[in-house]
């Protein structure tokens, strides 16, 4: 999938690839792709302090806890306010929302409203931080009034209403996949011109794979559903699937994502029976639903077994939802196992 490297003078920027992009659109007023580059610079920033990790004190815990009840890392609060001091200046913002953050973050009075939201998750996979794995921010945007004070409400909109989605990798190279509606492109940031560049032009998931993502250590809790599709890919070119699987799990979202666009793969955090109250680990307004708008426009399906992640109507801006998604005939397959009555 990936191309060629090109000469300078030949590479395209992430700013140039959106302007190309945003001509084609009659009312493009130039604010989105300013917006955008904000989000961007912030995730530059982010991938400064992620890299120089130790070296500036910033592992470890930050012994405090978020609005999900987790123990929050240093680096989650860093990243929070480089979110958040990036984008409440530059007019294009009517409010956010983060995964760190109980309610929706309003834009100070100093500063004009815009006529977008972005909701976003700071540090994706930060359990992986101090360990060096990788990590990201992912986002997601939204339309909204103009010049109002958005109400809680205001955010609480379906994934078919995000205008973009996007999410950042800090890992052995730092990337930004991108969605707009109009395909999914991969952009690698070179760090001597502080650019990203378009490295990977419309990512495509191989429909067939033979490689799922899932906790396993989490089996006693699952469904009969997911109990029989992961015990058919274990049991491999014996069982009644004729082939063998692979597993991969890193627990960074955006690593699982990343490597199911590049190579496909079924990802699967389902509902489990661990606690009926939550019906899954992942946020659905800054992870599920920016995830699934990717994938979907990168070919593949996202469901939470029952429905299309992206026609949840959302009913709080910090919900769970269990989530598979991934090449199309893994994600049918196990859409239609949970159709079939099951006889446990
Ligand atoms: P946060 O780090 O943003 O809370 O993300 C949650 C996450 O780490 C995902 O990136 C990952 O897919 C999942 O949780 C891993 O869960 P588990 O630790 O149960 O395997």
């Amino acid at each position: 999938m990936t191309q060629t490297p090109k000469s300078p003078t030949e590479q395209v920027t992430l700013t140039q690839f959106i302007i190309e992009q945003q001509r084609g659109l009659p009312d493009a007023s130039g604010t989105f792709t300013l917006l955008l580059n904000n989000i961007v610079t912030a995730c530059k920033q982010i991938s400064h302090r992620v890299n120089r990790g130790a070296l500036i004190g910033v592992l470890g815990s930050a012994e405090s806890e978020n609005v999900q009840g987790e123990v929050q890392k240093k680096l989650d609060i860093i990243t929070n306010d480089i979110m958040v001091k990036a984008l409440d200046w530059g007019g294009h913002l009517g409010g956010m929302a983060s995964e760190e953050i109980d309610d929706p973050i309003k834009i100070p009075k100093q500063y004009p409203k815009g006529k977008y939201l972005v909701l976003f998750d700071p540090l994706d996979g930060s359990s992986n931080i101090d360990i060096n794995l990788t990590v990201g921010t992912i986002f997601s945007v939204l339309r909204c009034r103009e010049g109002v004070e958005p109400e809680t409400e205001d955010f609480l909109r379906k994934g078919t209403e995000q205008v973009c989605a996007g999410f950042v990798l800090y890992g052995p190279s730092t990337m930004l996949v991108l969605t707009t509606g109009n395909g999914v492109n991969g952009f690698t940031l070179d760090q001597d011109i502080g650019e990203f560049i378009l490295t990977h032009r419309n990512m495509r998931i191989p429909e067939e794979t033979s490689e799922f993502a899932i906790n396993m250590s989490n089996q006693r809790f699952w469904e009969p559903p997911v109990k029989r599709y992961i015990d058919e890919c274990i049991a491999g070119v014996e069982g009644p699937r004729g082939k063998n699987f692979n597993m991969r799990w890193v627990a960074s979202l955006v690593a699982d994502v990343y490597r199911i666009l590049n190579r496909g793969g079924v990802f699967l955090y389902p509902f489990d029976l661990r606690d009926p109250e939550r019906p899954g680990k992942l946020r659905l307004m800054y992870e599920a639903n920016p995830m699934a708008f990717i994938i979907e426009q990168a070919g593949g399906l996202c469901s939470t077994g029952a429905e299309r992640v992206l026609d949840i109507k959302p009913h709080d801006i910090h919900q769970r939802v269990p989530l598979i998604f991934g090449s199309k005939s893994e994600v049918e397959r196990l859409i239609g196992y949970y159709q079939q009555p099951t006889t446990e």
